[in-house]
């Protein structure tokens, strides 16, 4: 299965074919560079990328593809638990990154912009994961999602079809590269159907105004960010589409942002395991707060509460939402009770995701089926692997871990905790940043006397949010 078709040659180069942070690169030099990648991880079990927003990045995950090695991205700011974690889960023996990144137990794989062959690797037959990637559940620690070439493929040839995504495009956006939202979309996107592409480091405003692209991806956290920024919002009056995803976009985000930049936002929904599986269309109607139809492949269905019921697609009636077809994932790397649970017997994968389905096919999301899913700033969080953070803490006797309504960030992550000693919220935050990654801190800490709990002794999360 050949992935990434634009560095066949066929759809041209230039010197600026990819820039990331003011840095350029043509699919020449990216060839080039990934080869010599290509050529070192030829061999190993796996590759894990230190997932900076750099041109190091691509090169390091393009070699890592070439040389038909699973490539794990690790967030970039990774802890010792989470980066230990991955790195066990996963058995990668290589860590490919800038020659300065230190690679630890893992024997390193410098990547040097500067070093360049003219061998080149033919893609792989696609047997072998192309990604794995790490994902946050209820419970435990995140699990490893196993990405084929063809479900990427598939996956990306849907989404061009979805938004006319061509090599006409220059596509802009600042996303993390260790999830789906940047790093598949993102960058292997491009290098599917041949459009520029413009990384701004990080999803700022001025960033994403500054970069003159005809395709715009973000989270509704950007986009909410954006819309406030009327400057910015108006430079992107030009563009041709404007993507949101990976969590809810609030209708009066998507109604300012239409009435600034003077087009509707599209909006897709996905997930890691699934890849994109819904979107409204370039060509179709942009109905706030509906997700739209299933791209090329994708069928999706409703199932009621007692896990067989079907459930009418007449826009209220609520389901959870399962889908199937060519994008979805490998299953997770080494949890057989963890796929038995996420696949019916009939091979439809559960999203835990609640939806409806109007008689027109658009479907809404609704929410999740569970609050230990937390979606903040567009990355999931899982409440149990923030709660075991803050138990390892000498003064924490006991922690539930919420996900609160936000306006900027969708959700925020909430900590209330029984201290065993004297500690403040703001240690808890950094001890929690440290150990797994930033983005998971709380950012509220309420230390409190006791817990809500039922008579099982189960918390009783709904409880929290609501006092
Ligand atoms: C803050 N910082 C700290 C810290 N607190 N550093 C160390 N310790 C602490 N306690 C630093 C950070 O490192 C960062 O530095 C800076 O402060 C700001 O970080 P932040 O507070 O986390 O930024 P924030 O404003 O909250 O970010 C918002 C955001 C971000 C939207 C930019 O949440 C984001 O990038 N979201 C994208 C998530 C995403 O791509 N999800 C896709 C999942 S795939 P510095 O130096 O970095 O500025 C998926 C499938 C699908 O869902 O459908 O797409
Ligand atoms: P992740 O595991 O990070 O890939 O996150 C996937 C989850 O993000 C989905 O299960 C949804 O809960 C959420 N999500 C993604 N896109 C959307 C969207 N457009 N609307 C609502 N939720 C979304």
């Amino acid at each position: 299965m050949e992935l990434l078709t634009a560095l066949q040659g066929g759809f041209g180069d230039s010197a600026d074919a990819l820039r990331i942070d003011g840095r350029t690169l043509s699919r020449e030099q990216l060839l080039g560079a990934a080869s010599v990648v290509a050529g070192r991880a030829a061999g190993a079990s796996a590759l894990a990328v230190v997932a900076r927003p750099t041109l190091e990045t691509v090169v390091a995950l393009v070699g890592g593809l070439l040389a038909g090695v699973p490539v794990v991205p690790l967030a970039p700011d990774a802890g010792p638990v989470e980066r230990d974690h991955i790195l066990r889960d996963s058995g990668a023996d290589l860590l490919a990154g800038a020659p300065d990144e230190p690679a630890g137990a893992v024997a390193a794989l410098p990547v040097d912009l500067a070093e360049s062959t003219t061998s080149r690797h033919p893609e792989p037959s696609g047997e072998r994961a192309g990604l794995v990637l790490y994902t946050s559940g209820t419970t435990g620690p995140p699990k490893g999602v196993q990405l084929s070439p063809g479900a990427l493929a598939a996956g990306l040839d849907a989404l061009a079809a979805a938004w006319e995504w061509t090599s006409e495009d220059t596509l802009v956006h600042g996303l993390p590269l260790f999830h789906v939202h940047g790093l598949v979309l993102g960058v292997l996107g491009a290098l599917r159907t041949g459009s520029k592409l413009v990384h701004t480091g990080r999803p700022t405003p001025a960033g994403y105004a500054e970069a003159q692209g005809t395709l715009y991806f973000g989270v509704p956290t950007v986009w909410s960010r954006i819309a406030a920024d009327e400057a910015s919002a108006r430079a992107l009056g030009g563009a041709r589409l404007l993507v949101s995803g990976s969590a809810p976009l609030p209708v009066p985000v998507f109604e300012r942002l239409a009435a600034v930049t003077g087009q509707a936002p599209i909006e897709r929904y996905g997930m890691t395991e699934t890849l994109i599986t819904l979107s409204t269309r370039a060509a179709g109607e942009r109905r706030p707060g509906s997700v739209g139809l299933p791209v090329d492949g994708v069928r999706t269905r409703l199932v009621g509460e007692d896990g067989g019921s079907a459930v009418p697609s007449d826009g209220e009636s609520l389901g959870e939402l399962q889908v199937a077809g060519p994008t979805l994932f490998d299953g997770y790397l080494g949890r057989p009770e963890a796929n038995a649970e996420a696949w019916t017997s009939d091979g439809w994968f559960r999203t835990g995701d609640v939806a409806t389905i109007g008689p027109d096919g658009f479907h809404r999301i609704v929410g999740r089926a569970s609050v230990d899913v937390i979606k903040s700033g567009g990355y999931k969080i899982g409440a149990g692997e923030v709660e075991a953070a803050l138990r390892d803490h000498p003064a924490v006797a006991d922690a539930a871990v919420v996900g609160a309504p936000d306006a900027d960030l969708g959700q925020l992550v909430v900590a209330f905790v029984i201290p065993d000693g004297p500690v403040t919220g703001e240690q808890l935050t950094a001890f929690v940043a440290e150990r797994l990654s930033v983005h998971k801190r709380p950012r509220r800490v309420v230390l409190v006397d006791e817990l809500p709990r039922n008579a099982l002794g189960k918390v009783l999360k709904k409880r929290l949010l609501e006092g």
